[in-house]
């Protein structure tokens, strides 16, 4: 089983409603490994290239203004399959849409204020993790649940 990283980031309603801790708690609860995180002030252009791949859409520019209008949260995260499974704990897009228990699910209501971001694939998550993250602010480290995650 292959490890895999992935860029989360925790949005401005995410850390202005208070869920830094709940959200980050469901990650360490699962076995997920924090390896890179930081609070940030997103500018413009990070912002731009971040949702690069939406820009001309409808909601390209509310979603910049959106993720630049205050800090948020930016984590690193490894774990075998962790781009499906993270995936999967937020919940879909639109929160109405997303299950009850992820984390889209619980806390959102609006498509536009879906709290959370994670990595859609492979690719995009090498991307965002280069985009956000310099080498030296991923850490290397074993946990020390490691050997009790798998068989
Ligand atoms: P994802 O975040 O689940 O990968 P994407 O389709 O990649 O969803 O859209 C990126 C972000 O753009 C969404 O998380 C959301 O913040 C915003 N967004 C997407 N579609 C809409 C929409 O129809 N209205 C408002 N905002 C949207
Ligand atoms: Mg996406």
């Amino acid at each position: 089983m292959q490890k895999e990283r992935t860029f989360v980031m925790i949005k401005p309603d995410g850390v202005q409603r208070g869920f830094i801790g709940d959200i980050i708690s469901r990650f360490e609860r699962k076995g997920i490994k924090i390896i890179g995180m930081k609070m940030v002030s997103v500018d413009k252009k990070l912002a731009e290239k971040h949702y690069g791949v939406h820009r001309g859409k409808p909601f390209f520019e509310p979603t910049v203004k959106y993720i630049t209008s205050s800090p948020v949260v930016a984590m690193v995260l490894e774990g075998i399959n962790a781009i499906e499974m993270v995936r999967g704990m937020m919940g879909k897009t639109n929160p109405q849409e997303a299950q009850l228990g992820t984390i889209r699910g619980d806390f959102g209501q609006f498509i536009g204020r879906n709290i959370i971001h994670g990595s859609d694939g492979k690719e995009t998550a090498e991307f965002e993790i280069n985009l956000w993250f310099k080498p030296e602010e991923i850490s290397k480290y074993t946990k020390i649940d490691e050997t009790w995650l798998t068989e």
